[in-house]
């Protein structure tokens, strides 16, 4: 059961798809809820909503708070279990897609963070082959910039996640990050996370000073992650396979419904090791086993991974889908990296991963001062 944001043809008849229906519709246009056929989707016609049915379910179509209010209404009413709970969980899902989690939803170990905007989180490299820079800087000095220009977090990388990259040595990657991150944990009060697949360099970077573990393989990489990153707030990312094949697995039927059915799974593995859920954020992974559309698509539709319930992270900083659109090489897609961050914010992203958070923060200023503003 989930909702679905239906744009375009391609949206209304994968959604039809999705429900196994003989004769697509391609002019569906605005929210549906995915349902299973039977007494919920019937209640769901009966409080006003069109319902249309196939072989393997069935779609509700009207607006969110439509959709909202009737699986409100529908979970007080119904007397039996487990109708009652899919239609609580349809309406908490209508909710977080209303009105996504917020970056301060995020509950971090010690700091606390701010409300009311979306978070910039920056990018810090200690990699000498990131596809984005080049590893052309010195990774503390440019921690120490991104914080000046105003970053909420600072995210720690010793190992390049591009496609194609080999693995590096846990031994190897824990020397590139832990020295920055003890040492920016002296010399700044902004949050750190270590950007990391293995237990080992998270708990060194924990012990370090680091308070989140951002884990690109949703907790799928190292059995011993979930025991290592127990103290800490995690952001759970969406990937296929590893750095090195993932491009060879960036296969779909249906993009959305599979991203967010592998972050419940990443999610279900963080709550099996006693993690809360308020420690997590969830990003769908941009680039990581997604071709360019699958990216374009994901940022159109990002307000759907809301309704898992937990603030949403995007990363399409100077990304080679943003490079495809502009002709520009990865140092100089700034502008293609502001679009993308806007983009994400406007559709429910609560905290933007960034290169360039003078820029963004700039960007985002004025974005979230629309979308906020009323007389
Ligand atoms: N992208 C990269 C690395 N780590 N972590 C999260 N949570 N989300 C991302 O999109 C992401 C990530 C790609 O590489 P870069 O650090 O060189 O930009």
């Amino acid at each position: 059961m989930r909702l679905l944001q239906l744009e375009n043809e391609s949206d209304s008849l994968q959604a039809c798809a999705a429900i196994g229906r003989s004769a697509p519709d391609a002019n569906l246009r605005g929210w549906s809820a995915l349902v299973p056929a039977g007494a919920l989707a019937e209640g769901l016609r009966q409080s006003g909503l069109l319902v249309l049915e196939g072989s393997r379910g069935a779609l509700a179509l009207g607006s969110v708070a439509q959709i909202w209010l009737a699986a409100r209404s529908l979970a007080d009413a119904f007397e039996r279990e487990p109708l009652r709970a899919a239609a609580s969980e349809l309406s908490h899902r209508a909710a977080a897609v209303e009105t996504p989690p917020p970056g301060s939803a995020w509950e971090l170990p010690r700091s606390r963070l701010p409300e009311k905007r979306t978070l910039v989180m920056g990018i810090v490299n200690a990699t000498p082959d990131s596809f984005s820079d080049g590893g052309a800087y010195d990774p503390l000095a440019r921690a120490l910039q991104l914080a000046e220009e105003g970053a909420d977090i600072l995210d720690v990388g010793g190992e390049s996640t591009r496609p194609g990259a080999a693995a590096v040595d846990a031994g190897e990657e824990r020397r590139r990050t832990e020295p920055v991150i003890r040492e920016l944990a002296k010399r700044t009060r902004i949050p750190l996370s270590i950007d990391t697949r293995n237990a080992a360099v998270a708990a060194a970077a924990i012990d370090a000073g680091a308070e989140i573990v951002n884990d690109v393989s949703g907790l799928a990489h190292d059995p011993a992650m979930g025991r290592a990153a127990a103290g800490a707030a995690l952001c759970l990312m969406h990937m296929r396979g590893t750095p090195a094949d993932m491009q060879s697995r960036a296969i779909y039927g249906d993009l959305l419904g599979e991203v967010q059915e592998e972050l419940a799974q990443a999610l279900q593995r963080a709550r099996a090791a006693g993690i809360g859920e308020e420690r997590i954020a969830l990003d769908p992974g941009l680039g990581f086993a997604k071709t360019g559309e699958h990216n374009l698509v994901l940022l159109r539709r990002l307000r759907e991974i809301a309704q898992l319930g937990r603030p949403v992270l995007a990363g399409a900083s100077r990304k080679a889908f943003l490079g495809a659109r502009t002709g520009k090489r990865a140092p100089d897609r700034l502008f293609g990296s502001i679009a993308a961050a806007v983009i994400a914010a406007t559709n429910g992203a609560a905290v933007v991963r960034v290169h360039d958070v003078a820029a963004t923060r700039e960007a985002l200023a004025v974005a979230d001062a629309v979308r906020a503003s009323g007389a």
